[in-house]
């Protein structure tokens, strides 16, 4: 019925526009060029966009000047009418007061008009234009270095292992050999008391950024589920440096004495490590050396001694590369009298 109104008056004025006790009907007045009057009544329960578009003008123009816009709607309201009534009354007055429809934003949302559109701010927990979708929660809880998103810098962060729960602080370096290590042993310039007891070993000590030891209790933690390698870098008083590294690297925990499993040796500093394979941790207050006396208090150190050891990079810092046994030592590469100047010991999963 209305379509064939809206052809057979193309030519009326339209006079005014008023909204009915019913949300989904509007009624409208049009008169002829003779001035001869008819009454239409929109069913907008679903109107089509453009008719809600339209309407709203009208009322907010108070009717003026739109006989042109009007017959134009007219025609699209014409073909299009049946199909695309998709929006209520409501919803069109709304718009011409600039307030939002009513729960247009889900779950509680506060609801603002943007220009012409409306935009929600979500409680906690919900998100989506209208906060419609329930937040998914993940829990970015990085096991190592490699878990850390994004790699950008290195320097510390806290790593959730696998058997703590409450996490802890490490160095990752993401730059050397392909990233992703976890930085456990760093000597730069012997700011920092290496020679101390079993408690300070087992839950470290130092700053991150600087010297430290991270601890065996959380060395075991970081090596104890899948396989892992080591890489140390040292660099000698003249600038050269060297590397080795070992592609399997295992502490055991605190009942074994934090027990040191080594192998796969690639690199330019020399294999001098294996030496120490399967030995136990030994501190200057715990003897758990193969020597009659305590290497600890022998190299002033700490680490996996036998009787005693070709590496001893917990050694005293010796200023100058100084000739002394007791020094930050790797034996095939600069004896165990040549004390180096920095010392980097560090673990990567392997895949
Ligand atoms: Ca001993």
């Amino acid at each position: 019925m209305f379509k064939m109104l809206i052809y057979g008056f193309a030519w009326f004025w339209l006079t005014s526009v008023t909204t009915l006790e019913t949300e989904s009907d509007v009624e409208v007045r049009l008169l002829d060029k003779q001035n001869a009057s008819l009454m239409a009544t929109f069913d907008m329960f679903k109107a089509y966009d453009r008719v809600k578009q339209f309407v709203g003008d009208a009322i907010k123009t108070k009717m003026t000047d739109i006989e042109k816009n009007f017959n134009q709607q007219i025609e699209n309201i014409g073909i299009n009418l049946t199909v695309h009534f998709t929006v209520n009354l409501r919803e069109i007055i709304n718009e011409n007061e600039k307030t939002c429809p009513l729960d247009y934003c889900l779950h509680n949302g506060t609801c603002t008009v943007v220009g012409n559109s409306f935009n929600c701010v979500c409680l906690g927990g919900y998100n989506g234009s209208r906060c419609e979708e329930k937040t998914k929660i993940t829990k970015l809880r990085p096991r190592d270095c490699e878990d850390i998103m994004p790699k950008e810098h290195n320097g510390i962060y806290t790593i959730f292992p696998i058997s703590n729960d409450n996490g802890f602080e490490v160095y990752c370096d993401f730059k050397t050999d392909n990233g992703n290590w976890t930085v456990f042993q760093r000597r730069i310039n012997g700011q920092t008391d290496f020679f101390r007891g079993w408690e300070a070993y087992e839950n470290g000590f130092g700053n991150l950024e600087a010297e430290f030891w991270l601890g065996n209790r959380k060395i075991n933690e970081l090596t104890s589920k899948g396989r892992h390698e080591l890489r140390v870098d040292l660099t000698d008083f003249d600038g050269n440096t060297g590397f080795a590294k070992y592609s399997t690297f295992c502490v055991g925990n605190g009942s074994t004495n934090y027990k040191l499993t080594v192998s796969g040796y690639s690199g330019n500093l020399g294999d001098s490590l294996p030496f120490n394979n399967g030995m136990s941790f030994t501190t200057r207050d715990r003897d758990n050396d193969r020597s009659v006396i305590n290497c600890a208090n022998i190299k002033n150190g700490a680490w996996w001694y036998k009787y005693c050891t070709y590496v001893n990079l917990n050694g005293k810092y010796l200023q100058g590369g100084r000739i002394d046994g007791r020094g930050i030592t790797w034996y095939k590469w600069k004896s165990s009298r040549y004390s180096v100047k920095s010392s980097v010991m560090m673990l990567r999963k392997v895949h």
